[in-house]
């Protein structure tokens, strides 16, 4: 009956986003054991932040009717790729495309796709790294691969992207065209600075024994 269909539907909605939160708990783990590492290692912790979040169930039945996709689970798994979403926040350009590198040589971590948005920047500014990974996940029947999207970026980038990101909800997609400019400018701006805080880096630890960072501002996520 229908109704027997709506449950069903219901209950593997609520596996999906829970497979999605399982697949963010796997990879903080790892992210967070890099850190450590790198910590251990070179006294150098190369991540300033790290936020998640799982789609609201408005959201994502949103982005299903948008892309016009059935309600499909299997379908849906595959096809939206950002129903789990880690976004690390970097001290640095060279730290951001470290931290992915150390992610995705990982046996067990599948690379579906890369975005270069700091090499290849988009046209308003926006610069990141993105990557859309598949980490196995177990469960009480046996693995099941789950995509996440991971998000690297500068301090400098993350502020630029929170503020366009809010100016553009806040037009509703429509940002006047003086705005538009301005953070096309706001975007170069911001790349500089990281250039300029790459070389202070540079500049004060080159040749440097390794020193010991202040570990109790870390941010957990
Ligand atoms: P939210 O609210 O952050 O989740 P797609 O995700 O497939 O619809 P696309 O362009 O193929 O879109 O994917 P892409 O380029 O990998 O971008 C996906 C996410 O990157 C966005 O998710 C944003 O989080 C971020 N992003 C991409 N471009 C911009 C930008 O110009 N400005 C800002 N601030 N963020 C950007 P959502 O779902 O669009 O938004």
């Amino acid at each position: 009956t229908q109704v027997a269909s709506v449950r069903s539907l219901r209950y593997d909605f609520s596996q999906l986003l829970m497979e999605h939160r399982f697949v963010i708990d796997e990879l903080l783990t790892k992210i967070s054991i890099l850190r450590e590492e790198s910590l251990h290692m070179h006294s150098y912790n190369p991540i300033e932040h790290i936020a998640s979040r799982v789609k609201s169930p408005r959201s994502l039945l949103e982005k299903v009717t948008r892309r016009q996709l059935p309600l499909d689970i299997d379908v849906i798994r595959t096809q939206i790729t950002d129903i789990a979403g880690i976004r690390i926040t970097c001290s640095f350009i060279a730290d951001t495309y470290d931290v992915l590198d150390m992610l995705t040589s990982q046996d067990d971590v599948r690379v579906v796709e890369i975005k270069d948005y700091i090499a290849n920047p988009k046209p308003n500014g926006y610069k990141s790294l993105h990557a859309i990974l598949e980490v196995p996940v177990f469960l009480r029947g046996g693995a099941t691969a789950v995509i996440c999207e991971v998000q690297i970026r500068t301090i400098a980038m993350d502020f630029w992207a929170s503020l366009e990101h809010k100016i553009h909800y806040k037009f509703d997609g429509e940002v006047p065209d003086r705005l538009i400019e301005e953070l096309t400018q706001t975007a170069e701006v911001a790349n500089q600075l990281d250039r300029r805080m790459e070389q202070l880096h540079a500049e004060v630890h080159d040749g440097e024994e390794p020193h010991s960072t202040d570990e109790n501002f870390d941010e957990e996520a």
